[in-house]
């Protein structure tokens, strides 16, 4: 039987498993990548693992989400992050020179090798072929300590392109379609590879684009053929000899196809709240928007901008609008600047913000209140943009500008010619803003810089054979990790200070969880589907376990976030009847008894009230031994 790309990958870098659907599998990982808001955390458990140097072929840390620096934690945590890449053997990318997946795939992806990132938007290298995934930060740094990966065995989508994108319908409007088709859960388990005819017309950031926001339908990871338009591009980056052919078998089997006919797409839009909410331009004509924003590591190639430039070349944008651009690397930024693109990006009113993730993060630029806010960014979660009644619309650059000239939701095939954007052979190559990391011999003397912002790992204890706990929060279906533990301007500085983060934790859908969590010290929170998509973020489980959480109940879950849950050594656990929930109420007292046995047969029983409610355990024995110590660190240490 013929092999998928991804199960090809896979199968190069197996270290134990079988490659069977469900099944869990160790991967070799070739690269690491981590960004600042996760990698403090990421590099403070790297060091407690005590390994000399990384043992990866690649690992690079970017500073590219905290870039604010409104007080001097951001840049403490700048400088221990820097410290530490020039002692272990990471290269650091320095604030300014782009958000890190749109780095990566500039400068360091290569098909065919595997890549995690403590970021959930790292399959965006998997435009060039690469097998990227998010992780929580502690399986990065054991990945860079030279660890396995080990994710469950994925199911193989495939999507077959045929057609091409017609003028004013761009890739972003792909990577809504899918989301229209499969909703925010569909593609969890699953890896989702994109082939077909149509794919020959599209290039790698548009390729980048798709896979960027496979993380949105809760994929493992998005990948495509690495082929002569890859190999263009890397030639282009002046990185063709790490360009290598990658296609599936012609007698690959998938488990689910999907056709989309590209000529057939509109210009869409993903409503408020949620990255699936799908309705086309045309339906949500003159709704007057407030704020729009172009960027983040979904939309800000040097192909977008140039796009962007071209649309705006010559014209203003309406008074009541408010227009950020965020180039999303040097690169891009400075060959705007050099070819003129810049100006006129400038001369039509737009504020043109530092490469970074800025407002995809509520890194500044929040909109007015209840403000009308259309972003070419991934996600539109509730309270994300750091304005809490704020409605926030995904869209193409497209849609972006049209709506920035005329002041209301514009479909921008009714702006008439559309002229295609040229891109430059090859691109400006600079990569002085990465420091490189000092020889192992230099390496000895360099000393870690940790500022006072660094506050230490919260305690874990090994589980118990029984829990007594307070059912503190009950919330619904899809609960993303931004309502778990926010991030936005005034809180991601403190994402190495998780008693401070603690004060937040649920904040968006109960402001006093933290404070009844304290109070009743041992906590189960309970769920409804899909819980914990979105980031990638440990503090998701890092912070509920400070505040006594001792086990999730909920109807499904989200990938990375039941990691960061074991990780954490917080007890992930499924209704056998998702019906059950409705028989919870908040505050009920829940019992779990004989845990270890139960554990082990898969079946746990919660008793509450008269009741006894059957629920489910479907972990490997090494997930049950990493709960069991406690949480990932302690077995790792093997305490
Ligand atoms: C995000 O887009 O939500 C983030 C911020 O990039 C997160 C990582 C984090 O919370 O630091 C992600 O996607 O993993
Ligand atoms: Fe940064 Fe936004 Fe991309 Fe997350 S989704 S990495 S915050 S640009």
């Amino acid at each position: 039987m013929g092999l998928t790309i991804a199960q090809k990958i896979i199968k190069e870098h197996l270290v134990s498993g079988e490659m069977r659907v469900g099944e869990e599998i160790a991967l070799r990982i070739d690269q690491t990548l981590t960004q600042d808001a996760t990698g403090t955390m990421a590099y403070l458990e790297f060091e407690s693992i005590g390994i000399e140097r990384v043992r990866t072929k690649l690992s690079v840390a970017y500073i590219d989400h905290n870039t604010l620096q409104s007080g001097f934690e951001n840049a403490d945590d700048h400088r221990y992050i820097q410290s530490v890449a020039k002692k272990y053997g990471i290269r650091f990318s320095r604030p300014g020179n782009g958000i890190c997946h749109q780095v990566h795939l500039e400068r360091f992806g290569v098909p065919g090798m595997t890549l995690i990132g403590s970021d959930s938007h790292t399959p965006t290298a998997g435009g060039i072929g690469m097998l990227a995934m998010g992780a929580g930060g502690l399986n990065v740094a054991v990945a860079m300590g030279g660890g396995e990966y080990y994710i469950k065995m994925p199911k193989m989508f495939k999507v077959n392109l045929t057609g091409k994108l017609q003028p004013w319908v761009s890739a972003k409007d792909v990577s809504l379609e899918i989301l229209r088709i499969l909703s925010v859960k569909g593609g969890v388990g699953a890896i989702i590879e994109w082939g077909g005819e149509g794919i020959k017309t599209l290039s790698v950031p548009e390729r980048a684009t798709i896979t960027n926001m496979g993380t949105e339908l809760g994929a493992t990871t998005s990948i495509f053929p690495s082929d002569e338009i890859t190999k263009a591009f890397l030639e282009a980056q002046g990185r063709g000899d790490a360009y290598t052919p990658l296609e599936s078998d012609p007698d690959a089997v998938y488990d689910r196809i999907i056709d989309i006919n590209l000529s057939e797409l509109k210009p869409l839009l993903a409503c408020p709240h949620s990255p699936d909410n799908i309705k086309s331009a045309e339906e949500l004509k003159g709704v007057k928007v407030d704020q729009v924003c172009i960027g983040s590591c979904t939309n800000s190639s040097l192909r977008d901008m140039l796009r962007v430039a071209k649309m705006l070349k010559g014209k203003k944008i309406d008074d009541s609008v408010s227009l950020s651009v965020s180039p999303g690397s040097k690169q891009v930024l400075s060959m705007l600047a050099d070819c003129g693109a810049l100006s006129d990006i400038l001369a039509s009113g737009a504020r043109v913000l530092e490469c970074a993730c800025g407002p995809c993060i509520g890194m500044g630029f929040s909109p007015n209140s209840a403000g009308v806010s259309l972003r070419t960014f991934n996600r539109n979660f509730e309270g994300r943009s750091g304005t809490k009644d704020a409605q926030v619309y995904l869209v193409s650059p497209e849609v972006a500008v049209a709506s920035a000239l005329t002041g209301y939701i514009t479909d921008p095939r009714t702006l008439g010619a559309y002229e295609e954007v040229e891109m430059p052979e090859a691109f400006k190559i600079d990569d002085s803003a990465v420091v490189m990391p000092a020889s192992p011999e230099e390496a000895k003397n360099i000393e870690i810089l940790r500022g006072p912002n660094i506050k230490p790992f919260p305690e874990t204890h090994p589980l118990e054979n029984k829990i007594t706990a307070n059912l503190t929060l009950k919330v619904g279906d899809n609960i993303t990790t931004d309502h778990i533990m926010p991030a936005g301007a005034k809180i991601l500085p403190y994402r190495s200070n998780i008693p401070f983060l603690s004060k937040f934790c649920f904040a968006v859908c109960d402001e006093n969880f933290a404070t009844r969590a304290q109070e009743f010290k041992s906590n189960i929170v309970v769920g409804g589907s899909n819980y914990g998509q979105g980031s990638s973020r440990e503090h998701a489980a890092l912070v509920p376990l400070y505040l006594g959480v001792k086990a999730v109940i909920a109807k499904s879950f989200a990938r990375i976030h039941t990691d960061n849950l074991i990780n954490a050594g917080i007890l992930p656990l499924t209704f056998a009847n998702p019906d059950d929930y409705d028989k919870l109420n908040q505050d009920d007292t829940l019992v779990l008894d004989n845990l270890y046995d139960g554990m082990k047969n898969g079946k746990i029983t919660l008793k509450v009230r008269d009741m006894e409610i059957p629920l489910e355990y479907n972990y490997t024995d090494r997930q049950t031994e990493i709960i069991k110590k406690g949480g990932l660190l302690a077995y790792t240490k093997g305490e």
